[in-house]
């Protein structure tokens, strides 16, 4: 099911190692090299893979289900389920050392951490002080830089946190957009979604609490979307009922997972990396062949950087074809 995270993980982790091969012989060698100047081009690759983010913005109308949705998501109750007043982002405790827990992020730019078991406890006069908050978990689902980020219903929006939201969306790797059987395709929700036109394909839409709906209904349900929200195809399109029914949460993990790792542009910077790794890979071999074997003092080393070498760029082959 993973398939499409797997091979990201595998290209990233291939990236990683030949690189730091790379960078490590130069600066042994650092006196000796003319022709790796650009080596700086290496180390923002490097960096850039380190650092990727993969953001999913979950939107929707009031109570349709978006904050269980993500705990779903990330296999843990940790949002509560009264009405998401400020944006909330979800990350890996990775990034605050494994501990697992909240920051609070107020309006006065003071940032005060509690336990995520905490966040139920917010009362409305500690959210009115709140710009946003982070919950940091170990969770497989954010793994390698994904992110979520939870929404206050799009009716309660203020115009800061609807342009936040617009900007949010835009540089995500993925956008759900949450709606409940029994009531989607409000003028709300409409209006919402032919805003968000340009970018349709990085959206999924969810129809949520399928189980306050008769079976018979789900034809009369596809259509509305179909029509609602302009849909060309079905293939973003999901019923589901999270308190009933898993195999549609399987379903959208799935899709997301091709619509973040199976994306056409990460793809494209994969290739470019392995590309320029090989390029200066190539400059190396030149520089050394012009030495003499006495000169190649770490001969192991020098062994280790082939290998690897060779199966990078075998890698950049099948990732051209
Ligand atoms: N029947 C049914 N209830 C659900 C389902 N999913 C969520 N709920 C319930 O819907 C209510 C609202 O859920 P939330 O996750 O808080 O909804 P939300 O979209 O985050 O709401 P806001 O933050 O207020 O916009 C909760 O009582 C949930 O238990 C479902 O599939 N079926
Ligand atoms: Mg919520």
């Amino acid at each position: 099911m993973d398939y499409y995270r797997e091979k990201y993980v595998e290209d990233r982790s291939k990236i990683m190692d030949v690189t730091e091969i790379l960078l490590e012989y130069v600066k042994q060698n650092e006196t000796n090299f003319k022709l790796l100047k650009n080596i700086s081009e290496i180390e923002r690759i490097r960096e850039s893979f380190l650092r990727k983010k993969f953001e999913i913005v979950i939107t929707g109308d009031s109570k349709v289900g978006k904050s269980t949705f993500i705990n779903k998501l990330v296999n843990k109750n940790v949002l509560p389920t009264s009405p998401t007043k400020v944006i909330t982002y979800i990350k890996h405790s990775d990034y605050t050392h494994s501990i697992e827990g909240t920051k609070i992020h107020l309006k006065n730019g003071e940032i005060i951490t509690i336990d995520n078991e905490k966040l139920v406890e917010l009362s409305e006069s500690d959210i009115s002080e709140i710009e946003y908050l982070e919950v940091f978990l170990d969770s497989n689902f954010l793994k390698e830089g994904v992110a979520i980020i939870d929404t206050p219903s799009i009716t309660t929006l203020s115009k800061v946190q609807e342009d936040n939201i617009d900007t949010q969306i835009k540089e995500a790797s993925a956008h759900i957009f949450l709606c409940s059987a029994d009531q989607g395709g409000c003028t709300a929700e409409v209006n919402f979604i032919q805003d968000k036109e340009q970018y349709i394909n990085k959206t999924l839409f969810a129809v949520n609490k399928m189980d306050l709906i008769h079976p018979e209904e789900e034809g009369e349900i596809i259509d509305a979307m179909i029509m609602n929200f302009d849909l060309k195809t079905t293939e973003h399109l999901f019923l589901m009922s999270i308190h009933n029914d898993e195999n549609p949460m399987i379903a959208i993990k799935k899709q997301l997972e091709q619509v973040i790792f199976g994306d056409d542009k990460l793809k494209k910077e994969i290739a470019e990396a392995y590309k320029t790794i090989s390029r200066h890979y190539a400059l190396l071999i030149k520089e050394n062949l012009l030495k003499t074997k006495e000169e190649l003092e770490n001969d192991a080393f020098f062994k280790k950087i082939d290998d690897d070498m060779n199966a990078l760029f075998k890698k950049m082959r099948n990732n051209l074809k």
